[in-house]
C-alpha cells in the first residue's frame, strides 16, 4: 500500500492525520445568566489547544426576548480538529454549563458558536462556517479583534458594524484575572 493510500483510509475513518496541519480556529462564547464570568472562564479552561483569548466584554442583548446583558469573549485555538469536531466541542461545553444551570439557573447560561476556521468553509444543514451572522454582530467582532484583527478586517462591513455598536460592547477585564 502506498503512503497516500494509508493516509486516505485514515481520513475515511474520520481520524486526523498525525501530520495534519494545525490552523487557527475561533469560538465565540456568550453567557447572560448566573455567574456569567465563571461560565466563560470554565468553558475556556475546558477547551483544548487554546492559543489565545480575548478580554471579556459586557454587551447589550441582540434579538430574542427581553433579556439581561451578556458577557461575551472569543477563544483562539491552534488545532487540527475538524470543523465537525469543533462543533461537538462547542456543544459539549454548552452541556457542561447546562448541567450546572439545570440545578440552579434558568436557560442560556452558555452559548458557544464556531465562528471561523482558517482556510475552511462548511455549508451543511447543521453546520455553517464561517458563522453566518457574525459579520453583523459587534458582540462577536469586537472581542474577535483582540485575537485576530486581520480576520475581522477581511470581513465586509465589519468595521462599520463595530463603529456603530461600540458603545454597547464594553471590555470589563481578562478571562483569567
Ligand atoms: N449551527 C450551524 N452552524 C453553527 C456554527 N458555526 N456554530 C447550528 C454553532 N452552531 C452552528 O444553535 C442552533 C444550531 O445552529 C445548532 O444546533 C448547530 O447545529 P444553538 O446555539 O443551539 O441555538 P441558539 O444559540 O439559541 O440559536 P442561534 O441562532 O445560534 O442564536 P445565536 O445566533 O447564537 O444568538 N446578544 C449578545 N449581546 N450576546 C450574545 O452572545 N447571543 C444570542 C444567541 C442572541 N443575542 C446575543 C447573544
Ligand atoms: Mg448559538
Amino acid at each position: 500500500a502506498s503512503p497516500s493510500g494509508a493516509s486516505r483510509s485514515r481520513h475515511q475513518r474520520g481520524e486526523n492525520s498525525p501530520t495534519a496541519m494545525k490552523r487557527f480556529a475561533y469560538l465565540g462564547l456568550g453567557s447572560n445568566l448566573g455567574d456569567r464570568a465563571a461560565f466563560l472562564q470554565e468553558a475556556v479552561a475546558g477547551l483544548p489547544d487554546v492559543a489565545g483569548v480575548s478580554a471579556i466584554y459586557e454587551t447589550a442583548p441582540v434579538g430574542g426576548p427581553e433579556q439581561g446583558p451578556y458577557l461575551n469573549c472569543v477563544a483562539q485555538l491552534l488545532t487540527d480538529l475538524t470543523p465537525r469536531q469543533l462543533l461537538q466541542l462547542c456543544q459539549e461545553s454548552e452541556k457542561a454549563a447546562q448541567r450546572v444551570r439545570d440545578e440552579r439557573w434558568g436557560p442560556r447560561t452558555l452559548d458557544v458558536d464556531l465562528l471561523w476556521v482558517d482556510g475552511e468553509e462548511v455549508n451543511e444543514p447543521d453546520l455553517v462556517v464561517p458563522h453566518p451572522r457574525m459579520h453583523q454582530r459587534a458582540f462577536v467582532l469586537i472581542p474577535f479583534c483582540d485575537v485576530a484583527p486581520e480576520v475581522v478586517a477581511s470581513l465586509p462591513g465589519a468595521a462599520e458594524v463595530m463603529a456603530a455598536d461600540a458603545a454597547q460592547v464594553v471590555a470589563i477585564g481578562p478571562v483569567n484575572p
